[in-house]
């Protein structure tokens, strides 16, 4: 009797100390609960009308303690809608996957996703859009999209049990530096949904042979241990932005890491403590953290069952209004460089209001010189992507874009959301990733 005292007693200690074992209690507790929530209505009221619907937000909202039905349903009516009319021909490989997750995270079938009397099998077209993928891959050395959104599909594929070869999955996700960096710098987002995808492949898919269990192995360990070596002493993995999705690889891979090697708790206050600073108001980089907020990972989509949640997150119907004072002026310096082949490099001083972001400040500089600063942009899910300035076009088969600096360094927003400062120095740089 006092034996099995005993050994349970040191069970329950060795389960608390385990790698990951912390993480057993890495949720919010209930005074930080309201964090959550503002996190989730910032989020719900990002919905925007006249924007296409994003599954990552309905994804995360599904992943939530707290639930409103009424928006989650319409939420999932607008997504299968978009779905219907434009996942064939406009969507990429990734952005197939996420609407399989969430249609999946909503209780939904990916396989016959219905609105408007049309239905369409997203399970069949990603399996399409992967095979283009890799047909990119073996022309141009170069996938259509990148690896982060290469390790999305695999891992909606496994979770729906597609036909997938794990091997091959497996020598897809390989270590390469061309897949996991990203303009020299190690891509803790795109490692950490790789984890996501080959963690799936070792626990739903029965009898893998031996060689490729140890590859998956051996490519996780690689990947855990990258993401260690970027964390830093206050708890951030990567960036703020990729600690989210990090804290998700680091929960489903405890296995891999030493004792202590992760502390679950010091990185979740370090996120809550961002939330009030308003680091996570761009509804994308809310979504991507929430699920870790709620210890939950992209792989509990399957689990979830739809009809035990509550619906008790209650919305006020009048959206939060920032105040309108006209702000004083503040002057920055512009400027726009080919970094590749060096054909220009011009700059301009630009006066905009305090508080503007750097679209405008590109906006302003446009309109006073347009042979110099004009530019193009796509609308996408973090906010308008800068494609070109002078004509200078971004290529994805050539691995080049414009990235956007302040005082030299780049930076870890984008031009829609990052806010300038009087005096600062800001570029946009056409350079290789
Ligand atoms: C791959 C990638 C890139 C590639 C994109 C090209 C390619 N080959 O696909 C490259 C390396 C060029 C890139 C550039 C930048 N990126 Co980036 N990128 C990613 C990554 C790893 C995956 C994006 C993806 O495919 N998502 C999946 C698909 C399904 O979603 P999607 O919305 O359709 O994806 C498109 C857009 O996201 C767009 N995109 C990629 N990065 C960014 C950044 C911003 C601000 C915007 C508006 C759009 C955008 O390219 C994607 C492919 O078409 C994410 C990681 C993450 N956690 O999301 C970071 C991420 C989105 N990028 C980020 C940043 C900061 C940038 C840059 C601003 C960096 C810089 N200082 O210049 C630039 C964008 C500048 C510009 N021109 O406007 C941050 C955004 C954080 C934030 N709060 O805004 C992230 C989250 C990485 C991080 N943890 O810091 N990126």
């Amino acid at each position: 009797m006092r034996t099995t005292l005993v050994i349970t007693l040191v069970g329950l200690l060795l389960l608390y100390l385990a790698p990951g074992g912390l993480c057993q209690g890495c949720a919010v507790n209930e005074a930080e609960r309201p964090l959550v929530r503002d996190v989730q209505k910032k989020m719900i009221y990002s919905v925007n009308a006249s924007a296409p619907p994003n599954p990552s937000i309905l994804l995360a909202l599904r992943l939530a303690q707290e639930h409103n039905k009424r928006i989650e349903q319409d939420m999932l009516n607008k997504l299968s809608q978009d779905t219907v009319e434009r996942a064939v021909a406009s969507f990429s490989s990734g952005q197939v996957a996420l609407n399989i997750l969430a249609q999946q995270a909503s209780c939904s079938d990916p396989r016959r996703v219905s609105a408007n009397n049309s239905t369409i099998n997203l399970v069949r077209l990603l399996e399409q859009k992967f095979k283009a993928e890799l047909h990119n891959i073996a022309i141009h050395g170069n996938p259509l999209t990148n690896f982060y959104q290469l390790s999305l599909d695999v891992l909606a594929l496994c979770q729906l049990n597609s036909h997938l070869s794990p091997a091959n999955a497996s020598a897809l996700l390989s270590p390469d530096h061309k897949k996991y960096y990203l303009g020299g710098q190690f891509s803790v987002d795109t490692a950490a949904v790789a984890v996501l995808a080959q963690i799936c492949l070792q626990t739903r898919r029965q009898h893998l042979p031996l060689k490729v269990y140890k590859k998956i192995r051996q490519n996780v360990q690689w990947l855990v241990d990258k993401i260690l070596a970027e964390k830093r002493r206050d708890g951030v993995i990567g960036n703020i932005y990729s600690t989210g999705l990090a804290m998700q690889a680091l929960s489903v891979s405890s296995s891999y890491q030493k004792p202590g090697a992760w502390n679950c708790l010091q990185t979740l206050h370090r996120v809550l403590d961002e939330i009030p600073q308003g680091t996570f108001k761009n509804p994308m980089a809310a979504s991507q953290v929430l699920p870790s907020l709620e210890n939950r990972t992209y792989l509990d989509v399957s689990r979830l069952n739809c009809s035990m949640d509550p619906d008790n997150l209650p919305l006020s119907t009048a959206r939060p209004t920032s105040p309108t004072r006209r702000p004083p002026s503040i002057r920055v310096t512009y400027t726009v460089a080919d970094g590749v082949n060096k054909t220009f490099n011009d700059s301009i001083s630009v006066t905009v209001p305090q508080g503007s972001v750097f679209f405008k400040v590109m906006e302003v500089a446009q309109d006073k010189d347009p042979s110099k600063f004009s530019f193009t942009y796509t609308q996408s899910s973090w906010g308008p992507y800068i494609t070109s300035v002078q004509g200078l076009q971004a290529d994805n088969n050539h691995r080049t874009y414009w990235q956007l600096l302040s005082n030299g360094s780049p930076l870890s927003q984008g031009a829609g959301d990052y806010v300038v400062s009087n005096g600062e120095k800001l570029e946009v740089k056409f350079s290789v990733y």
